[in-house]
């Protein structure tokens, strides 16, 4: 008979201020996929792993100054080196679950003034993520939660700006209704979240790779 079509993964982005739920809900994710038997693997951004991801890990922790286009160009530099292992994972059938990406990208850098079409250019063309699963929370509630670290931007004027701009983002994301996601009990958003993932894995299983801003 005709030959079946390959099953590509699906490629699932977190995104969402400091403190939103982030980590807690990728690594939930990924658990609860995999325990279901899908084939998937967990990636953050920025990736401190690599030569380029040194030097933002050097940044983010103020031993290294950087100018902020500089360090922009940089974080998107640090998802350009990535997209091969990232295309090769999913056209072998494996989902990945993604925090942080472009979005985070944009909007940091545009909170510190840079020019938004300016901010997206050089992120054009990376593999698109299927589904943007935005964890919105107010910053005086993500105030609450365990206190900010060391790094850069964390604080609560800086996290304001950023939250505006992903909300002026919002319609370029491919979410479904993420109203108040993060504002609900790990359990109940870890519910939304799975129900989501595998709608998507199985909507996208046969459909091509998608370019960003395209
Ligand atoms: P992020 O990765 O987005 O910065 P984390 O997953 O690290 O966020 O969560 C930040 C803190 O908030 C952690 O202490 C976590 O246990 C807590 N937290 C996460 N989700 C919720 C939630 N839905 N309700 C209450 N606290 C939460
Ligand atoms: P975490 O590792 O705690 O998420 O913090 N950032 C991230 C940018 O400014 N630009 C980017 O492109 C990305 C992916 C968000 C990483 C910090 O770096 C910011 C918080």
């Amino acid at each position: 008979g005709p030959l079946q079509p390959l099953c590509r993964g699906a490629f699932i982005l977190l995104e969402g201020c400091d403190r939103a739920g982030k980590s807690t809900q990728a690594a939930k994710l990924v658990r609860k996929l995999k325990a279901r038997g899908f084939l998937v693997e967990h990636m953050r951004f920025p990736d401190r792993t690599t030569p380029i991801g040194n030097m933002i890990d050097a940044y983010l922790k103020s031993t290294k100054e950087l100018d902020d286009h500089a360090v922009h160009l940089l974080f998107s530099a640090n998802r350009w080196e990535c997209m091969a292992k990232m295309k090769k994972l999913l056209s072998s059938g494996t989902s990945i679950v993604v925090e942080r990406y472009a979005y985070s990208g944009v909007t940091f850098s545009a909170a510190k003034g840079l020019e938004l079409a300016w901010c997206k250019s050089p992120d054009i063309g990376l593999l698109a993520p299927d589904v943007t699963l935005f964890l919105d929370l107010p910053i005086c509630e993500a105030g609450k939660r365990e206190g900010f670290g060391e790094e850069r931007y964390e604080n609560e004027d800086f996290q304001r700006n950023v939250r505006g701009l992903f909300l002026d983002m919002k319609h370029d994301m491919t979410v479904g209704d993420i109203q108040n996601y993060a504002r609900k009990t790990i359990d109940e958003i870890h519910g939304e979240l799975v129900a989501s993932a595998i709608e998507t894995i199985k909507k996208c299983a046969t459909l091509p790779l998608k370019d960003l801003w395209k």
